[in-house]
């Protein structure tokens, strides 16, 4: 057993030294937030690294969807469909916004919403789409665009996990009508907390930077009725130095998942999900199903490694739609595929430097 707890992440982090050197200048300008120097050059450098047109900065990546959803003026009441196999976040933002989601299946092999089941949710009412790239497995996202053609309708894509993804070559921000993304602590990159909108139309950027900043666009001007969701220039620092060591963070993860790989294959029951071959990897996840040909239950791993102070979690389970403040209140088809994955899920510990010793003595756990 592990002599610390093992969770299921742990921040990547620049070293202190270099953190603290690079915080030096806010003492001399006091300069900490409203769109200072380092929020312009990390939005600069985030926009040539994710490979998108326009990306506008946002204090976490909820408000990134709230905001991206709000800045379509969709009327009070429409129905959006989109997927409960997700974080709480993705049905939050729909709700807030006065929208009504109605729930889709997923697929079994990617846990992406099953876009053959998206025609029959719509109706006169349906104003959008809000796919989840869950895991940074990309959606299809060319026949979801046929379907939004075909209808009139938006696509948002909650791309919390799929930073730095690309399909067929281009940023994934540029399927779609925007796509957000979350810098969240526990995020393969991370701002502290953070996030980011990225889409392709110009004038969107000037309408977020509005809802993002109370309307102002002068001294004794508010054009329009906004919230407070900027980022602040320690965070977007933070942003800035772990910029610098993606590359690294991400060679390390591969090297864990491809050792789980290795690791897992044999074992009866274990089954994992395969995002497109088309799309590049992030490594933002390690989620494997307890199927029923494993010798015990999902629940009993879980509790087997907590006792083995290994601390898994199933994201996604419960459904959203099953959460306390949605059950039985909105529309939906069958959800079988989602309700079993989220039944199965088990998302394994994968951080940065996290020890070949330790991967192993999971992958031994699981062997039993
Ligand atoms: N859409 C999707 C699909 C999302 O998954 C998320 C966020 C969002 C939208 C919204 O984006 P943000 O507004 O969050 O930017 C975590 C994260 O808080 C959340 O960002 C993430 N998804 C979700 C999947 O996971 P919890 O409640 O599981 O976090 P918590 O506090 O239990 O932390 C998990 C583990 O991470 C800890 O066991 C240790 C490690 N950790 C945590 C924190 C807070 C660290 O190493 N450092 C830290 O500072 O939600």
């Amino acid at each position: 057993m592990p002599d610390e707890k093992v969770l299921v992440t742990r921040s990547s982090m620049p070293s202190y030294e270099e953190y603290i050197e690079a915080i030096k200048p806010l003492w001399d300008t006091h300069w900490l937030t409203n769109m200072g120097k380092y929020h312009k050059d990390l939005e600069s450098k985030l926009k040539s690294f994710l490979d998108v047109p326009e990306l506008s900065l946002t204090v976490n990546g909820h408000m990134a969807l709230e905001l991206a959803i709000q800045a379509f003026n969709f009327p009070e009441g429409s129905e959006v469909i989109t997927t409960p196999f997700t974080f709480i976040s993705t049905t939050h933002a729909i709700v807030r916004n006065r929208l009504k989601p109605v729930f889709c299946d997923v697929k079994e092999s990617d846990g992406t919403i099953d876009e053959s089941k998206i025609e029959e949710l719509i109706t006169e009412k349906t104003v959008a789409i809000i796919p989840v790239h869950v895991y940074g497995h990309v959606c299809s996202v060319e026949a979801i665009e046929q379907i939004a053609y075909k209808y009139n309708l938006k696509v948002i894509y909650d791309a919390a996990h799929a930073f730095g993804v690309s399909y067929k070559g281009k940023g994934i921000a540029n399927y779609g009508d925007a796509a957000i993304f979350s810098f969240h602590a526990t995020k393969v990159f991370n701002t502290i907390e953070g996030g980011a909108i990225g889409f392709k139309e110009h004038s969107l950027y000037e309408k977020i930077f509005n809802l993002k900043n109370f309307g102002i666009r002068g001294e004794e001007l508010v054009v329009e009725v906004g919230a407070n969701a900027k980022m602040n220039e320690f965070c977007a620092i933070m942003g800035l130095c772990n910029l610098k060591h993606l590359p690294d963070a991400i060679n390390d993860r591969k090297r864990i998942c491809d050792r789980y790989d290795e690791n897992l294959k044999a074992i009866k029951g274990i089954r994992l999900l395969k995002g497109s071959a088309s799309a590049s990897r992030n490594y933002a996840y390690y989620p494997i199903l307890i199927t029923d040909e494993y010798y015990t239950s999902r629940n009993e791993v879980y509790e087997m490694l907590k006792a083995n102070n290994i601390f898994l979690r199933k994201y996604f389970y419960p459904l959203t739609s099953d959460q306390a403040c949605f059950k039985n209140k909105y529309k939906h088809l069958e959800l079988n595929i989602a309700k079993r994955l989220s039944s199965q899920i088990l998302v394994l510990p994968l951080y940065e430097g996290l020890e070949d010793e330790k991967i192993d003595m999971i992958t031994n756990l699981l062997h039993h």
